[in-house]
Order: structure tokens, then sequence, then C-alpha cells
């Protein structure tokens, strides 16, 4: 049989690599360019939403716009102190990480506001589905530092006795779900979550995030069909850092729009600037409203880009250059929320590094206490039973046999 010769698979690449000069388009987003959105709009009311930019802060950081929240000087500072304390904090894991005294870490460098001025728009029954770019929701809901650093050092004291990889945090109290090391499977729980709410009748809204790579995921459309279906009282995030990993974003949307994915499943889609700490906290106060006047799902894209590495076992050099976040037209979100602050005469950069100090001694403090528990360097290390505990209440016969075998080896 003669072949017919085929054009061959057409496979993407990402825009820049080592040695290339980066180049993102530059921005022409506006805040004044969008309207907020009517609580009660159709799906093609979003549309505009979904392919443009909701921006509150502009480049000379200023907030401007209808989506400007007008939040008090306090509840911003507040914003900037968690998103410093993540960073901070991220800063010494890794420091601990390299020094052999926990296994593997992931930072949230570049990308702290999303999780905090989202947590912060919503109320504290509401449930969160994060993945692992989103610990900063634990500092919103009030979770004990040390309490977060056992866990990424699996020792005595992690609460959930090293049954999880580091950064992949429960936190049943602050009702933050243990993050899933398979990436995406949390989104449809989400939905599941949320509908059990409606079922019930209660005050309650569920809020997800989903990278960019792992929305091309089958969970990320199953998640948006059942909430579009049900009318879900949920809030869908993509977070759109640009990078899967090594993969560029391009291997996971053909147009390199993630908002825009909600318009054919029936769910008003906004894109927001992830670095702008006053548009996130807006646009998630009007879904979660939404959500609690029974009007269903909101899809939301925040555009960002990863300032780091993926994880502590990452080297980015490899496959983009090494200085491309400079490059990033929606800069630092600490810095632009700093920036506005200190513009309307409600901070100064004394009071800036005032806080980093004080942030600095807690997190030191923290990490003093927590390695009292047993670090990966030095022990003390969680006994070995623990492997045969805390799964089942009645363990079964075959682990029984093997528990046994565990202690005659180790005992001998
Ligand atoms: C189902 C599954 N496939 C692959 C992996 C390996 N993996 C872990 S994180 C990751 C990249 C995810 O990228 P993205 O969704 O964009 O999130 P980001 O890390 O950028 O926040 C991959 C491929 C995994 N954990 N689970
Ligand atoms: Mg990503």
């Amino acid at each position: 049989m003669v072949k017919k010769k085929t054009e061959s698979i057409h496979v993407p690449d990402a825009p820049h690599r080592p040695g290339d000069e980066t180049k993102f388009e530059q921005w022409s987003w506006k805040p004044e360019d969008l309207n907020r959105l009517d609580i009660e709009c159709s799906v093609d009311d979003a549309i505009n939403h979904a392919t443009g930019l909701v921006r509150v802060l502009d480049d000379d950081h200023e907030a401007k716009g209808e989506w400007n929240p007008n939040l008090t000087s306090e509840e911003l500072i507040l914003g900037l102190e968690h998103m410093l304390r993540m960073r901070i904090f991220d800063e010494r894991m890794m420091k601990m990480q390299r020094t052999g005294k926990l296994s593997f870490y992931m930072r949230s460098f570049g990308e702290e506001a999303i999780a905090i001025a989202q947590t912060m728009a919503l109320k504290n029954q509401d449930w969160l589905f994060p993945t692992y770019r989103q610990p900063g929701a634990q500092f919103v809901r009030g979770r004990d530092m040390v309490s977060m650093i056992c866990h990424c050092i699996g020792n005595e004291e992690d609460n959930v006795k090293g049954r999880q990889m580091p950064v992949h945090y429960t936190y049943r109290e602050g009702r933050y779900i243990s993050v899933s090391s398979p990436v995406g499977t949390q989104f449809s729980q989400a939905v599941g979550v949320a509908l059990a709410s409606k079922y019930k009748e209660l005050d309650e809204v569920t809020i997800t995030w989903i990278g960019d790579g792992a929305s091309a995921e089958g969970d990320y459309h199953y998640a948006l069909n059942f909430a579009s279906i049900f009318k879900a009282p949920v809030i869908l995030n993509v977070v759109n850092n640009q990078w899967a990993i090594s993969t560029h974003s391009n291997f996971a949307s053909n147009n390199q729009n993630f908002a825009i994915r909600g318009i054919p499943y029936g769910i008003p889609s906004i894109r927001v600037d992830g670095n702008d700490f006053l548009a996130l906290y807006s646009v998630t106060k009007w879904a979660r409203e939404r959500a609690a006047k029974n009007l269903g799902p909101t899809h939301i894209e925040v555009l960002t880009y990863r300032a780091g590495a993926h994880s502590s076992s990452d080297d980015p050099s490899r496959y983009r250059p090494k200085d491309s976040n400079d490059f990033w037209p929606g800069g630092d979100p600490i810095e632009r929320l700093k920036l506005h602050l200190v513009q309307t005469n409600n901070w100064s950069e004394k009071m800036h590094k005032e806080l980093e100090e004080r942030i600095d001694s807690e997190v030191m403090d923290a990490y003093k206490e927590a390695v009292k528990f047993g670090d990966l360097a030095n022990g003390p290390y969680p006994s070995s039973d623990a492997i045969f505990t805390e799964v089942y209440e009645t363990p079964p016969w075959h682990l029984l046999e093997q528990w046994d075998e565990m202690k005659r080896w180790r005992d001998e």
C-alpha cells in the first residue's frame, strides 16, 4: 500500500529558551478598561472580561477603575504582611532543604498574592481546595507556623505523620483540604463539596485552584461541566504561571487564553492580573457573592509568572532564560502593593524594613521550635511503627503479619 504523505504533527515550543532574550508582549490593559460586572451577568457579558485583564493597580501603583475593592489601609497592610510572611518562610524552608533538614520544597515565589488575597476575600466557613502553590491561605486562616514546618520535615509533630510530601499541607481547622500529589484531582472534588454545601443549604462557598499545566487534565473539564450543569457555588481558578515544570503553557492551551475556556461551558469567566492584590481580592469577592446568591460557578484565569524554580529539584536555567522573571509585565506582587501603600501615605521604607525584621525573627523562632521535634539531618525520627498506624482503626491480618516481621527485624 502506498502511504500518503501527511503533514507532520505540530509540536509547540516555548517563546524563549536559555540564551534567548525574553520577550513578553507588553500589556495594553488598563484598570479602567473593564466595567464591574453585575453579579447576575450572562455568560456573554463576561466575554470581554475573559479576553481582557482585570486590573486595579495601574503601572504607577495607583488604584483605579470599577473593580477597586476600596479596602482600608489596615486590610491592605495585613495582606502585605501575609505576603511577606510567605516569602520569608519560603526562603527559610529552602535553606532547610539545602542543608538536608527537609527533603523537598516548593516556593510560592512571585505568586504570593493569589492565595492570600483570594482567601482574604472569602468567609472563614468557605472550603479551600488548593495546590502546593497556595500555602499562603493557611496564614490567612491562622495556622501555626511551627506546625507547618513540622509537616514539611515529616517529624513526630507532622499532623499527617509523613503521609504526604512536604508542602502538601492539610489543615482541617482552616478547611484547607489536603493537597493532592496527582495534579488536578482537587478540581472535581471541590465541585462535589460545593454541591454538598448547596444541598445542605449552608452559607459556604468552595474555592479551588489548578495550574495551567494541570488544566490540560480531564479533571479540569469534568469539574467545569459539573459545576455549570448543577450551578455549584464554586470558584474555579486556573493559575497560569506560564510553566508546568519545564513544559511551557503553549502545550496546555493552543490560544494562550485559559479564561475563555469557561465560556462554552456556560460559566462567566474572568482573567485577572495575578500580581495585583486588589484585583484578585475584588474578583474573588464578586465570585463569592454570585455563589452565595445561588448564581453558580465563576471561572477565573489568574495570569502570573512562576518567578522561581518549580521545586527544590528543578533547575529552570536548563529550559528558560535565567532572568526571564525580570521582564514579566505584571512585576512583583509584594513590591506593587508596597508601592501603592507608600504612595497613599500609609506605609514607608522604614516600616517595611521593620516588618521584614519582625517576620524574619518570627520564622526563625518557629524554625528553632520545629526542629526540636526532629529534622531529617539530625533526627530524632518518628518510630517505624507509624507505617502501620493511623490508616486502619483495626489493621487487617496481612498488615499485622508484616508489622510483626518488621519488629522482629528491627529489634534483632
Ligand atoms: C497526574 C500527574 N501528572 C504529573 C505529575 C508531575 N507534576 C507535578 S507538578 C507538575 C507540573 C504542574 O504544573 P502546573 O499545573 O502548571 O502548576 P504549577 O507547578 O505551575 O503551579 C507535574 C507535571 C503529577 N504530580 N501528577
Ligand atoms: Mg504552571
